[in-house]
């Protein structure tokens, strides 16, 4: 009980904004108060954020202000910088420093800041642009990093009218250069991981210049830990002019979230953002037209589907591609993230079904023949597994969707036209299968996905979404799927 309160007080301190009506939560929940924080977490979370969103910190503030409110007013910026960062993440915006907040906050990173804006005139006003390599020293072979480098380029010239030329030895636009912690430009490096490159924006002197990690472990195939040439890609945004987008399809998004095998490309975000500051490559419309520059999904989609659907403790979880919408019961924003954004270890995109089975404290993905079990985020040992071990017979190869009964603790998986009754406490399916249309007469088949939300079953089928009343066994009524994620006019132009 004395946690608990002190936790409420903590909430209560620390968001004097309107979200302050946090709601209050049941201690089981993996949730964690910034009082059970280690304090060394407490104090990475604080240069994350004085460094990320310009956060002044205590110290600071005191040095700036006489104000006896010091802590009063630290409190609450503390809180809105945790709900800013929350939000560009796609995080419930709690203030809170919960866990997966910090989870987030430690994956590897750009070192430019999410939230400053440069407005549209930091540009260069020549469109042909001169880059020179200025030290390797890193175990890539020179002539790979050259190639890597020119490839790079080509990313952002097949889009923009802007050319690339490279010079061996007289001054050059965008030096580039590898470098160990402190290089002298006031932002040193960190050894392995935390912040991988940083870029200057286009200027004078150092202004285009690209530095990288030289400490880090690069790679130019699936071996190491961070491909170089997504991480050039995204730098080179910066040298021309780019700030991070919160988009995160974006190849300008602050994080570095790629499975070795990514076949990178810029999104529609990117290149309608460069296009912004240079214009478009007359080679555009030839080069693009079979191939469109990926479109994250958006909310306000009109003919917006789901892979799957599921509960995650409070939250609804609705997947599609490699992203998800999370729906807090006390947050009205649903914003979007990346599914490796939430599961950093190789969880599928683009997949088949999902839930979560409470009791057990697991969630469950299903992609083609395979399901994961993942317990607090990690991937449980000899997982994936084949469908089979479920009890399916061979002539299933794919799941459509899963509906978990929490009390009851079975859960119905749907392939096709039938649906099969896994019994959890006996880890076993109830006999054969039977035919939707019996169990759910109105649900038209096969369906892309099926949750527990606001008290009764829906199904999902294209842009439709199927709510269905167990006890009179019927629909009682539609809509469409955006719906449910709350799309505002507003979220359309962001
Ligand atoms: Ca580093
Ligand atoms: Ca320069
Ligand atoms: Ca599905
Ligand atoms: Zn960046
Ligand atoms: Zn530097």
């Amino acid at each position: 009980m004395k946690t608990f309160w002190l936790s409420l007080m903590t909430l209560m301190m620390l968001c004097r904004t309107p979200t302050a009506a946090l709601p209050l939560r049941t201690s089981d929940r993996p949730t964690q108060s910034n009082l059970g924080l280690p304090e060394a977490d407490q104090e990475f979370a604080e240069e994350y954020l004085q460094h990320f969103y310009g956060y002044r910190s205590k110290s600071e503030r005191k040095k700036r202000s006489a104000d006896a409110d010091v802590d009063g007013d630290w409190n609450t910026e503390l809180c809105e910088k945790v709900q800013e960062m929350q939000r560009f993440f796609g995080l419930p915006p709690s203030g809170e420093l919960t866990k997966e907040t910090l989870a987030v906050m430690k994956r590897p990173r750009c070192g430019l800041s999410d939230v400053e804006r440069f407005g549209d005139t930091i540009r260069w006003k020549k469109n042909t642009l001169s880059y020179r390599i200025s030290g390797y020293n890193t175990s890539i072979p020179a002539s790979k990093v050259r190639k890597i480098f020119r490839a790079a380029w080509k990313i952002w010239s097949n889009v923009t009218p802007l050319k690339f030329r490279k010079r061996n030895r007289k001054e050059a636009d965008i030096v580039i250069s590898f470098k160990n912690g402190d290089h002298k430009d006031g932002a040193p490096f960190d050894g392995k991981g935390g912040v991988l490159a940083h870029a200057f924006l286009p200027g004078h002197g150092i202004g285009g210049d690209v530095h990288f990690d030289a400490e880090e472990d690069w790679t130019f195939n699936s071996t190491g830990s961070f491909n170089l040439f997504t991480v050039t890609v995204h730098e080179f945004g910066h040298a021309l002019g780019l700030p991070h987008s919160s988009d995160p399809g974006a190849i300008m998004y602050p994080t570095y979230n790629f499975a070795p095998s990514f076949d990178l490309q810029l999104s529609f975000r990117d290149v309608k953002d460069v296009q912004h500051l240079y214009g478009i490559s007359p080679n555009f419309d030839s080069l693009f037209s079979k191939k469109p520059p990926p479109r994250t999904p958006e909310k306000c989609d009109p003919d917006l589907s789901f892979d799957a659907v599921t509960e995650l403790q409070q939250e609804t979880l609705f997947f599609k591609d490699r992203f998800l919408w999370r729906k807090h019961p006390h947050f009205e924003e649903t914003r979007i993230t990346l599914i490796s954004s939430l599961w950093p270890e190789n969880v599928p995109a683009n997949m088949d079904a999902a839930y979560e089975n409470v009791e057990r404290n697991l969630i469950v993905f299903f992609k083609d023949h395979q399901y994961w079990l993942l317990r607090q985020l990690q991937i449980q040992e000899g997982f994936p597994k084949n469908i089979s071990s479920l009890g399916f017979p061979s002539r299933i190869r794919s799941v459509d969707a899963a509906l978990h009964f929490r009390k009851e603790r079975y859960t119905v998986f749907f392939t096709g036209h039938e649906c099969w009754r896994y019994n959890e406490r006996e880890e076993m399916m109830e006999g054969p299968p039977t035919l939707i249309e019996k169990q759910w007469p109105g649900i038209p088949t096969p369906i892309d996905a099926a949750v527990f939300y606001d008290g009764s079953v829906h199904f999902f089928k294209g842009n439709i979404y199927y709510k269905f009343d167990s006890n009179s066994k019927h629909v009682v009524s539609t809509g469409t799927t955006n719906e449910l994620l709350e799309c505002k006019q507003a979220d359309n132009e962001i």
